[in-house]
């Protein structure tokens, strides 16, 4: 077994495919979702058998959000963490049982949907209810999740006994820093779930404080969607080099880049509720503030990849201005995808600061602007470089190879991808500047002039989810392939190395106890005093809004 020669065993490649499986089949379902949307939003479809728009938005938002993205995630760091600082059996064996509690937790939500008991969004906003069922399936997926939070942690932790005085392999690294960060995200969920939504779902509690329930999600939706983009950040700084020939540009940034995520992605949840009244407009600016702190590790991000990217290309002889530039391995979808990603988010990342500008906020909240950002940020940025990772990582784990055939069906999904989500998202930006509602299905509004500029935008819309839509088809054609037809062979599992010449990187940034002593610092100076606020000022709760 070739997977053997790179250091994966072939229990590790199962452990990675069973998590990728549950990724791939949500992105089919979640994907179908979407496209029935576009077409109901623009008026052209109307749904069979009584089913309802929200439910259908609700299994979209929830599996292709919270599913695939968190399933797809926590196996690729498995390989990571195999490949890098090993996995012993019987981390192994907690790490499945992580999985099954993740998977089980998963079908009871999905079932609840499918009923239709739950059409509560992905947000899950109170005092929408949704069938306790829902709400304790998502306490699975969370506790779930935290195996693997502690399996990891226990992987490095040996590995350092192991390797005393010597850095941790830069991917264990990161992995630990996103698992870090999502432990204490989801904390805030897990309260929220755990002590609002299941008592008051089961009617042990008549009614709901609404404002404690938002505030406690955003402080964990917001580190979210950094959980999502981290892993794609793990391939474009430690991945991609090694792809097109090149070096690590620096390790000592790199770490610190993570590091910052760490610290300010948890402190600045109330960017999502600027326009909700309760929360104290002094805490509102300083979350603004924070949210501004959580640019930065992005900005160094874009300079690392294009200064890698530039002297790649120059030590490879190509020379003027963008000689480098035009000389990339375009060809190579390995690169390609995420390179692509990387583009989208030159715009989607300036429609999040656009977004945290408190006073441009109120031209766009709840607006399908909001939509846009989001399908370029974590459904063209992270989901192209997860496709560009999955390019290589299945046959690695499955012992084929990545044929001449897939690599340019991948290209080609990767086009079609970038036009589908430029019509779509694009539609949906203008549209929300327009004043278009997100989250709602299809109305004329009585036939309001407003209204009747969007319909066009809504059209758009349906024709960029319809090509999205065969994007994905042929995504899961190539996992497919990828999975058990292609030929076998070895794949590389593409590492880079640093620099010959690089400074060493400084130790405190593996100061574990300091960054998690700031981080806990900062979420306690952002969130303390509001908090105490808006359980002292909040009016009655809310008794429950039930479909
Ligand atoms: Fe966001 C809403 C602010 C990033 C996802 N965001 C959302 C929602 C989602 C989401 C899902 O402040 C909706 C939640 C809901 O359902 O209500 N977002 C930001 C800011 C950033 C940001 C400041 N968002 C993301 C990422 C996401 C994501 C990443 C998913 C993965 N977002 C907001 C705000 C809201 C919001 C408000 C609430 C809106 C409302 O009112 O409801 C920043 O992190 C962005 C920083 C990024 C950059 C870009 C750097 C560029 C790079 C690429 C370099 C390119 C290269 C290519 C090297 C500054 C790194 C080379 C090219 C060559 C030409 C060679
Ligand atoms: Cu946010």
């Amino acid at each position: 077994m070739n997977t053997e020669k790179l250091g994966l065993t072939k229990f590790d490649s199962k452990l990675t495919m069973a998590f990728l499986y549950v990724a791939f089949i949500s992105l089919l379902i979640g994907g179908l979702m979407g496209l029935l949307q576009t077409l109901v939003r623009s008026g052209t479809l109307e749904l069979p058998w009584g089913i309802d728009y929200y439910q259908v938005l609700t299994v979209h938002g929830v599996i292709l959000g919270l599913v695939l993205t968190t399933f797809f995630i926590i196996g690729f760091q498995y390989a990571l963490m195999a490949k890098t600082v090993g996995i012993s059996k019987k981390q192994g064996k907690y790490a499945w049982l992580g999985f099954w509690v993740m998977l089980i937790g998963t079908t009871m939500s999905a079932i609840t949907i499918l009923l239709g008991k739950a059409s509560v969004l992905y947000t899950f906003y109170a005092p929408l209810k949704a069938h306790p069922a829902f709400y304790i399936g998502l306490a699975l997926v969370v506790v779930g999740s935290w195996i693997a939070c502690f399996v990891n942690f226990r992987q490095l932790y040996v590995w350092k006994k192991e390797h005393k005085g010597e850095k941790s392999p830069l991917l264990s690294f990161m992995v630990v820093i996103n698992m870090l960060l999502w432990f204490i995200a989801t904390l805030g969920v897990a309260a929220t779930v755990l002590i609002q939504f299941i008592p008051w779902s089961l009617g042990y509690a008549e009614t709901i404080n609404v404002l404690v329930s938002r505030t406690l999600f955003w402080y964990f939706g917001h580190p979210l969607v950094y959980f999502w983009l981290l892993p794609a950040y793990m391939a474009w700084y430690a991945i991609i080099p090694k792809i097109i020939g090149g070096k690590i540009f620096s390790d000592s940034l790199a770490r610190l880049s993570f590091v910052l995520f760490l610290m300010f992605s948890i402190p600045v949840g109330f960017h999502h509720q600027l326009t909700e009244p309760g929360i104290d407009p002094t805490w509102k600016f300083i979350q603004v503030v924070l949210t501004f702190m959580v640019i930065i590790p992005s900005l160094l991000t874009a300079f690392s990849m294009f200064a890698m990217f530039e002297i790649t290309g120059r030590r490879k002889g190509f020379k003027g201005l963008f000689g480098w530039f035009k000389h990339l391995p375009w060809k190579d979808v390995r690169f390609f995808a995420p390179m692509v990603g990387m583009l989208a988010f030159i715009p989607a990342g300036t429609g999040g600061i656009i977004n945290a500008s408190h006073q441009l906020n109120n031209v766009i909240h709840n607006t399908i602007w909001v939509t846009g950002h989001f399908h370029l940020t974590v459904a063209t940025t992270v989901i192209l470089t997860f496709f560009g990772i999955s390019y290589w990582l299945i046959p690695a784990l499955t012992g084929r190879k990545l044929t001449f055939k897939m690599n340019k069906l991948g290209i080609i999904q990767t086009i079609i991808w970038a036009v589908g989500m430029s019509i779509m998202s694009g539609a949906m930006h203008i549209q929300g500047l327009l004043g278009a509602p997100r989250r709602s299905s299809y109305s004329t509004y009585g036939g309001t002039e407003q209204a009747t500029d969007w319909i066009g935008y809504q059209m758009a819309q349906a024709i960029g989810g319809s090509i999205l839509f065969i994007g994905i088809i042929l995504m899961v054609y190539i996992f497919v392939n990828l999975t058990f037809f292609a030929p076998k062979g070895v794949e590389e599992f593409p590492i880079a190395e640093e620099e010959s010449d690089a400074e060493p990187t400084p130790m405190f940034l593996e100061n574990w106890k300091l960054w998690v002593g700031l981080t806990v610092a900062l979420i306690l100076f952002a969130y303390t005093i509001p908090f105490i606020d808006i359980i002292q000022q909040s009016p009655p709760g809310s008794p429950p809004f039930d479909w």
